[in-house]
C-alpha cells in the first residue's frame, strides 16, 4: 500500500529524533520483554487467514514458578515502499513447485523487512487468558431493567483495571502518540492510535478516542447532557485524522462497542475498508447514530434493549443465566 506523505514525513521525522528506525526498534527489545525465555503454555488461539497467533506462555521468576503473559503475534501487511527493496534484497528464492506457467516459491526477507507485531500482557491475569481463548458465544437481549439488576452490579462487583487508560489521560504513558487532545474537563478527549495500529499503513487505521470526564462506564450512561462531549468526539477527531493521516471523514466508521471492553467511556476510528475485531453489527453502535438518537430522546439509552454477545464462559452469562434471560 503506498505510504501516505503524512505517514512519511512522520516516519522521517522519528528517525531524525532517534538515529534510525531500527537502532531506535533494538533499544525497545534490549529493555523489554524477555521473549526467549518464554515458556509456552498454550495455544489459546490461531488464524491462519489473519496470520496471527495468540500463546499464553510462562516466564521463570526467582521463586520458581512461572508468572503467566500472553503474547500475540502477527504478520503485518505489506508497505508499498518497501517492495522493491524486498524482491531486491531477498536472501533466498526457494522453488516449491513448477508447472508450465506456474510456480510457487518461499521468498526469504532480511530481519529488517520481516517483522512480526508482538503484543505483550505481562504479568497476565487467568481474564486475560480466557479473552482470548475460542469459545461458544450467545447473544443477549438487555433490557434497561436487565441493565440494572444484572449487568450493573456486576460490573460494579468487577476490579477492571484501567490504570492504562487514565496514564494516557494524564501523561503517564504514550504521551508523544497522542494525536490530538481537547483538554477541557467535561466535554474534551484525547485521541491515540490504539495498540492494534502499528501506524505503517492507512489500509488498518485504528485509534481510539477517550474522553476526559471519568464515571461514563458505557453507552448505557449516556444522555443528551453528552451530546458536546460526542460532537466534539466526532467534529474534531475527523479533522485531526483528516490533518494527521489524510483520511476523510467519510472514509472512517466511527462507532462505540456496547458491551466495551473497558468501562470507560471510548470511541473507536477505523478505516472504512478494514473489518475491524468488534466492528459487527451485534458490538459497534456508530456515533452518528448514537448523537441522533439521542437528540431524539435523552433517555434512549436507558430506555432500549441493547443486544451483544457473550462467550460461554463470561461470568455475566452466567448471571443473565441464574436470571432466566438466556
Ligand atoms: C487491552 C483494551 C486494552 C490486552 C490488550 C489490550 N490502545 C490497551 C493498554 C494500552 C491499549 C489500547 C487490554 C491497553 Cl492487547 C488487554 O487496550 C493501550 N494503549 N487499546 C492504546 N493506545
Amino acid at each position: 500500500m503506498a505510504e501516505s506523505p503524512l505517514l512519511k514525513k512522520k516516519r522521517e521525522e522519528k528517525e531524525g529524533e532517534n538515529g534510525t528506525a531500527e537502532s531506535q526498534k533494538e533499544g525497545a527489545t534490549a529493555s523489554g520483554f524477555p521473549l526467549a525465555d518464554l515458556s509456552v503454555q498454550k495455544v489459546l488461539r490461531e488464524s491462519a487467514r489473519d496470520k496471527i497467533i495468540f500463546l499464553h506462555g510462562q516466564v521463570n521468576n526467582d521463586s520458581g514458578d512461572g508468572t503467566d503473559a500472553v503474547v500475540i503475534l502477527e504478520k503485518t501487511p505489506f508497505q508499498e515502499k518497501n517492495i522493491s527493496e524486498l524482491l531486491k534484497k531477498h536472501t533466498k528464492l526457494q522453488l516449491q513447485m513448477s508447472n508450465d506457467i506456474y510456480s510457487t516459491y518461499h521468498l526469504y526477507l532480511p530481519p529488517e523487512l520481516n517483522e512480526v507485531k508482538t503484543t505483550v500482557v505481562y504479568p497476565a491475569t487467568e481474564k486475560h487468558l480466557q479473552k482470548y481463548l475460542r469459545r461458544e458465544v450467545y447473544l443477549i437481549q438487555e433490557t434497561g431493567a436487565d441493565y440494572k439488576t444484572i449487568t450493573l452490579p456486576f460490573i460494579d462487583s468487577q476490579s477492571f483495571s484501567i490504570q492504562w487508560v487514565y496514564n494516557i489521560l494524564e501523561k503517564k504513558a504514550e504521551a508523544d502518540r497522542i494525536i490530538y487532545e481537547n483538554p477541557d474537563p467535561a466535554s474534551g478527549f484525547v485521541l491515540i492510535p490504539d495498540l492494534k495500529w502499528d501506524q505503517k499503513q492507512l489500509d488498518d487505521l485504528y485509534l481510539i478516542a477517550i474522553c476526559h470526564c471519568r464515571g461514563i462506564k458505557s453507552l448505557r450512561d449516556l444522555t443528551a447532557d453528552h451530546l458536546p462531549l460526542l460532537k466534539n468526539i466526532s467534529k474534531e477527531g475527523k479533522e485531526a485524522i483528516l490533518k494527521r493521516y489524510g483520511a476523510a471523514g467519510a472514509q472512517l466508521r466511527v462507532y462505540l462497542h456496547y458491551q466495551p471492553s473497558y468501562y470507560h467511556l471510548h470511541v473507536h476510528f477505523t478505516s472504512l475498508g478494514y473489518d475491524a475485531p468488534g466492528c459487527s453489527v451485534e458490538r459497534a453502535h456508530l456515533l452518528s447514530d448514537v448523537i441522533d438518537n439521542l437528540e431524539l430522546d435523552s433517555h434512549y439509552y436507558q430506555k432500549r434493549t441493547l443486544t451483544f454477545a457473550l462467550r460461554a464462559d463470561e461470568a455475566l452469562l452466567k448471571k443473565f443465566q441464574e436470571a432466566g434471560r438466556v
